[in-house]
This record gives C-alpha cells, sequence and structure tokens, in this order.
C-alpha cells in the first residue's frame, strides 16, 4: 500500500489518541497538523514531531500538500471544516457528533459528494473489540434470528475533568455517549423506523441530560433497548465498557462486566473474555476505546486506497445522528417519532 500523507484539525484531548492511531497504520504520515490554541498546537506538534503547524485550517489547506484531513474539532466546527475540504477536494475523516443538527449533516454530505470525496464519521465504538466479538457471534447464527436486544452504558465516571465542554452543553449524553450506543445497535439489530426516548438530568452541576432511557423498532423486527447514564453510582466504575444483551429465537448472548462473554445457543454455552488489547500507547480504562480509535483509522485508510467507502461513512451515520435527533424529539414531545419524517 502507498504511504498516506494526512492532517489534522484539532489537537486537543482526543486528538493524542488519533495521532497514536495514525502512528500505528504504518503507512500514513501527518504532515500538518491545526488548532486555534497556540499552546494545544505546541504539545502536539512537539510530541508527534510534526513540523508543519496552523492556527488557521484555511492556511494549511492553501499550503496543502495531504491526502486526507482528520477533523478532530468540537461539534460546533464541524460543518465549516467539512466544506473547506470538500472545497479544496480532500478526503475527511469528521468526528462524532456529526453536526449541530441534522440539516448541517445533510448538507455536510452533499458537500462531500459534489465534491466526489470521501466523508467519513469517526464513529469508534463499533470498532471495539467487544462489540466485534457480538457482531460475530450474532453473525453465526448461533442464537438463531435475533428478536430483542439491550445495549447498555452505566456509569459514574467524572467526564467533565478531561471533556470540561460537556457539562456546559444545553445537550449531552445523548449527543456525546449515546450516539456511539445508537450506532452500536444499527450496527447489531439494523436500521430504526421508531423511537421513544425518556431523559433526565441527576447531576445539577451540568446542563444537559445525563441519563436516557431509549426504546428502537428496528426494520427487522428487533426491540432493542439503548440505555445510557454518568448518573450511575455502581459498587465497581465500569467505565467505558459497553454491556449487550440479545434474546434470539435459538438462544442468547451477553456481554457483561471486565469484557465476559457468555453466548448460549445452538452448540451449548460458551463463556469467553474478548477484552480489548491495552496498546502500548493506551492506558487504562480507556484502552478499550483507544485501540477502536486506531482500527477505525486502519479501516479508512483501506478503504482510501480502495477507493471504497468506509463503513461509517457520512451517508450512514446520517442514520445514526437522525436517531440522536429522534430521541430529544421524543423526550420533548412525550410521542414517538417516525425516522422516516426525519430523514425524508
Ligand atoms: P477539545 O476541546 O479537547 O479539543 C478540541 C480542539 O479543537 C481544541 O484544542 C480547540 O482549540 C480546537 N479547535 C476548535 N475549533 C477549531 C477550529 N475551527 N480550527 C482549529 N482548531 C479548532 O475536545 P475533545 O475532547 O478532544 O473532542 C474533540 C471531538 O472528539 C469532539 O467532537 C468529541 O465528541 C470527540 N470525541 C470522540 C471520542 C470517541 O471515542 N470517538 C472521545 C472523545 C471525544
Ligand atoms: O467517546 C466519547 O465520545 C467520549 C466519552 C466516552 C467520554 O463519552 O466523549
Amino acid at each position: 500500500m502507498p504511504t498516506f500523507k494526512g492532517a489534522l484539525i484539532g489537537c486537543g484531548f482526543f486528538a493524542v489518541n488519533q495521532m497514536h492511531g495514525w502512528g500505528d497504520a504504518g503507512n500514513v504520515e501527518i504532515v500538518a497538523i491545526c488548532d486555534r490554541d497556540p499552546e494545544r498546537l505546541k504539545i502536539v506538534g512537539d510530541q508527534f514531531c510534526v513540523a508543519r503547524r496552523y492556527q488557521d485550517a484555511e492556511a494549511m489547506f492553501a499550503d496543502g500538500g495531504f491526502d486526507f484531513v482528520d477533523i478532530a474539532t468540537t461539534v460546533s466546527s464541524h460543518r465549516a471544516l467539512v466544506e473547506l475540504a470538500a472545497r479544496h477536494k480532500i478526503p475527511m475523516i469528521c468526528q462524532k457528533p456529526f453536526a449541530p443538527t441534522l440539516d448541517d449533516a445533510k448538507a455536510m454530505v452533499r458537500s462531500a459528494q459534489d465534491a466526489g470525496v470521501p466523508l467519513m464519521i469517526h464513529e469508534n465504538f463499533r470498532w471495539q473489540t467487544p462489540i466485534l466479538a457480538v457482531k460475530a457471534a450474532l453473525d453465526s447464527g448461533e442464537i438463531g434470528e435475533a428478536f430483542w436486544g439491550r445495549v447498555s452504558f452505566r456509569s459514574g465516571f467524572d467526564v467533565f475533568s478531561g471533556q470540561p465542554y460537556l457539562a456546559k452543553g444545553k445537550r449531552f449524553i445523548i449527543e456525546d455517549l449515546g450516539i456511539h450506543s445508537l450506532d452500536i445497535a444499527r450496527y447489531l439489530f439494523g436500521d430504526a423506523s421508531r423511537m421513544t426516548a425518556r431523559t433526565r438530568r441527576i447531576n445539577p452541576a451540568i446542563a444537559g441530560e445525563d441519563v436516557a432511557t431509549m426504546l428502537l423498532d428496528h426494520d427487522n423486527g428487533v426491540t432493542s433497548v439503548v440505555d445510557v447514564s454518568y448518573a450511575s453510582k455502581l459498587p465497581e466504575e465500569p467505565f467505558p465498557e459497553t454491556f449487550v444483551e440479545i434474546d434470539g429465537t435459538e438462544g442468547t448472548l451477553r456481554l457483561g462486566k471486565d469484557y465476559s462473554f457468555t453466548v448460549h445457543g445452538r452448540s451449548g454455552t460458551k463463556v469467553s473474555t474478548v477484552a480489548p488489547n491495552l496498546l502500548p500507547w493506551a492506558s487504562r480504562p480507556w484502552h478499550n476505546i483507544q485501540e477502536s480509535v486506531a482500527l477505525i483509522q486502519k479501516h479508512w485508510i483501506e478503504r482510501l486506497a480502495l477507493a471504497q467507502a468506509p463503513d461509517t461513512s457520512g451517508d450512514d451515520n446520517l442514520k445514526t445522528f437522525a436517531l440522536v435527533e429522534a430521541a430529544y424529539l421524543s423526550a420533548e414531545t412525550g410521542k414517538t417519532v417516525d425516522l422516516a419524517d426525519l430523514l425524508g
């Protein structure tokens, strides 16, 4: 495979993982970085020995010299930066959440399509080793046809110390974390047509909701529950583990604490551990997420080399993002939301 030159915009809290992931890819060189904060630019530039540094993304694109751009800024800047990359016809990865609104996200997909360049949303949770194990077991047919599922993330972890902006937004857990869980539900059970949701804010020190319970009707008849909480004080903190339960016509599958995995199906009961690898640059408890960053970035490069769309393309991620919008709408109105009304 050829070597791909990349540029990174946004050198904050999470981008460090992305820089390590690019280092692991082997055939990627990050040749330029950009952050409007000079301090972050220096920290990341020095750590990863990147000489070309910009405080202005327009200036970086004007100088060019890279094959793709990795947008790792927070959501409010995503649309402008995606449209900037599209104007320069540069393939792009954009961090989740896709955009502030579904209309913005649709416009971003259109701009990449019109420019004829791929757009991938960095939706990495489906690339976690335990989630890949669940998907493989489900696809093997061991538990027959799934008819019910649950994707659950309940924690009391202090996410605000590393990401203080999460405490300030009107929207919190569905937009930031539930978006991953909803994408996992789509990955496992297929697209959903209806959403019913309820939210709560338990932590009085934050602006948005920190608990959400969502009920999804999937097109293939599966009913799933996606529940997320940052207000759950458990005896053992599971952050950032996602638990999964699936009932099928021939058995059941359970992904639980410490990556314990039980598949009870056609050939009996198999108990295993599907723990992520602790990469040399990773640290617990984030290693599960960190490994998935390296895996999604590898996927991006493989698809770029083949000129094929990535699995979590902008077009695909519109359906995950629509579930986020539907959940907020349902929680606000108390009604079930039809996804067709949002996606058109
Ligand atoms: P952060 O605030 O720590 O970093 C964002 C950086 O972008 C800041 O340094 C800021 O100065 C810079 N920036 C913002 N707008 C810019 C612009 N227009 N031009 C240049 N620089 C700009 O945020 P973070 O916690 O690193 O989160 C970044 C994104 O990553 C968010 O969208 C967040 O949801 C996402 N995230 C994803 C995961 C995951 O597992 N996929 C985990 C954590 C965060
Ligand atoms: O994955 C994320 O988007 C992070 C966290 C796990 C803290 O919610 O923001």
